[in-house]
């Protein structure tokens, strides 16, 4: 029987990491002086931390050094770093342990395919990082979503073609980058905004054990 490889994103998928994220980006545009919103947030999701530097700085028309970059990318991840350090397995998303778990029974290859270049640490303080057969994150690509590297080493990593590949996602930008890449996309957030995806579920909770054994005997 062939392979199927199961890849999950990190923020938005197994945990809201997105909330600490905008705490520790509202807070560095208020020491440039300006507002950073809830929804102006929302455009930071999958998106890589520079990334997210540059559209902040645009956003409140502030001009930067490159020293200057630097620095503030190094006391967002600090001030981050600081929300998340208590995170524990209370944080997980709802039904992500029960399909972890389903997946590992019946040997299904688990893989990561996170912006995020903090994606360790938080499976380990969330207790799923024995689930995960790879981990490919932030430090590990070049190039960031929609380009399919990310999904593409974790194929390769564990082993199994892309077309074989299904991948869970809840930024546009990911599911673009699954597509990209040949693979199955599942949307898990807003249909309406997720409409490029393969499938489409709100969260976890509607997503049931048939489902998962279609992808795997597809
Ligand atoms: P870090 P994902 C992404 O996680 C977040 O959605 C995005 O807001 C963040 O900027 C990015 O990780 C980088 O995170 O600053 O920790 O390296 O959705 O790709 O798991
Ligand atoms: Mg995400």
């Amino acid at each position: 029987m062939t392979k199927t490889g199961f890849i999950f994103d990190l923020d938005g998928v197994i945990v809201d990491t997105a909330k600490y994220h905008y705490l520790a980006w509202k807070n560095l545009a208020e020491e440039l002086g300006f507002e950073f919103t809830k929804e102006q947030n929302e455009l930071f999701k999958g998106v890589s931390r520079k990334r997210c530097l540059e559209i902040l700085l645009d956003i409140g028309k502030v001009s930067a050094t490159q020293t200057q970059f630097d620095t503030w990318m190094v006391e967002k991840n600090v001030d981050y770093l600081k929300y998340i350090e208590n995170m524990d397995a209370s944080e997980i998303l709802p039904d992500v342990p029960k399909v972890l778990e389903f997946l590992k029974k019946k040997a299904q290859p688990i893989a990561l395919g996170s912006a995020s270049k903090n994606a360790r640490p938080i499976l380990e303080k969330v207790a799923l990082l024995p689930y995960f057969d790879a981990i490919v994150d932030g430090n590990n690509v070049t190039k960031a979503k929609p380009d399919p590297e990310v999904f593409l080493i974790a194929a390769e990593k564990l082993g199994v073609s892309p077309e074989n590949c299904i991948v869970f996602e809840d930024a546009v930008a990911g599911i673009q980058a699954a597509n990209a890449g040949g693979m199955i996309s599942v949307g898990i957030g807003d249909a309406s905004v997720l409409s490029e995806a393969t499938y489409n579920f709100n969260d976890f909770t509607s997503l049931d054990i048939p489902f998962l054994e279609k992808l795997m005997n597809n």
